[in-house]
């Protein structure tokens, strides 16, 4: 079973270091990560290539020009990662937000299941306790309620950055037609997972905020994200209506 974890980085110096030690220290056979980094001001694309040389045939890098976001960084890497023969893709964030620990489970359930989704909020779930009250709650709110009410869909956690992919469901996903690139990005891909009616697992993850380094994403790209569903469901409403959905909310 050939694993490859795709890490998209922006300005991550000082995490990408201890971000790949502890993934290639995992009790994963066959693991391979692909850094794909965006012209990071900070050095962060010198760093991954000198990682690559240090574990050849393990790490990978791949460089763009500039900031292209996080949804074209991701469907670059899945068809990397497909070309290159990954039975199994991880796409986390690269900021410790997505503790690599989760792994060995996630990887665990490609057997039962098409997609492992990391949840932030599904029993179990827990958010960092410095986040806010306010920020909670509006958090919640819009993964929660907003998407569920706009899109109809049963996740839990819509815009989710930590998942696995089975190739067979990341094979059956039209990546060429994926269009949104931030937090959308996700909710337009778990939407997709429904509607084809791919087998779910949403399993509960401790959400740490980032350790080191600023988060990438505004306050307008969340508000625009907001908006932006509608935009999904105009696109995909035509879709003919989930056939098997089936979601495991909790680790069984
Ligand atoms: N390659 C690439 N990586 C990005 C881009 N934007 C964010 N990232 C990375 O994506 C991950 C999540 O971004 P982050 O700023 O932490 O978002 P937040 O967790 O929602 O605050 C981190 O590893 C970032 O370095 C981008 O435009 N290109
Ligand atoms: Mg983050």
């Amino acid at each position: 079973m050939k694993t490859f974890v795709i890490l998209p980085t922006y300005d991550e110096v000082r995490n990408l270091g201890p971000m790949v030690e502890q993934l290639l220290s995992l009790p994963i056979d066959d693991l391979n990560l692909l850094i794909i980094d965006d012209n990071s001001q900070d050095g962060t694309g010198k760093l991954a290539d000198a990682l690559r040389d240090q574990n050849p045939n393990r790490v990978w890098t791949m460089h763009r020009p500039g900031k292209m976001g996080l949804g074209t960084a991701y469907i670059t890497g899945f068809r990397w990662a497909i070309e290159h023969g990954a039975d199994s893709i991880i796409q986390m964030d690269a900021d410790f937000s997505h503790s690599p620990a989760y792994l060995p489970q996630f990887i665990s359930k490609m057997d039962k299941f098409d997609v492992v989704v990391g949840s932030r909020y599904v029993p179990g779930g827990k958010l960092d306790p410095r986040w806010s009250g306010w920020r909670y709650l509006l958090s919640k709110w819009a993964n929660s309620i907003w998407v569920r009410l706009i899109l109809g869909t049963q996740v839990r956690d819509a815009t989710a950055g930590f998942k696995c992919w089975s190739r067979r469901a990341l094979d059956r996903i039209a990546l060429g037609s994926i269009r949104s690139n931030g937090y959308v990005f996700q909710v337009e891909m778990a939407y997709l997972c429904e509607k084809l009616g791919f087998s779910i697992l949403e399993w509960p993850i401790y959400f740490e905020d980032r350790r080191i380094g600023k988060s990438k994403m505004t306050v307008p790209v969340k508000l625009e994200a907001a908006w932006r569903v509608f935009e999904i469901r105009l696109r995909y409403g035509g879709l003919k209506k989930i056939s098997r959905v089936e979601y495991q909310r909790e680790p069984a």
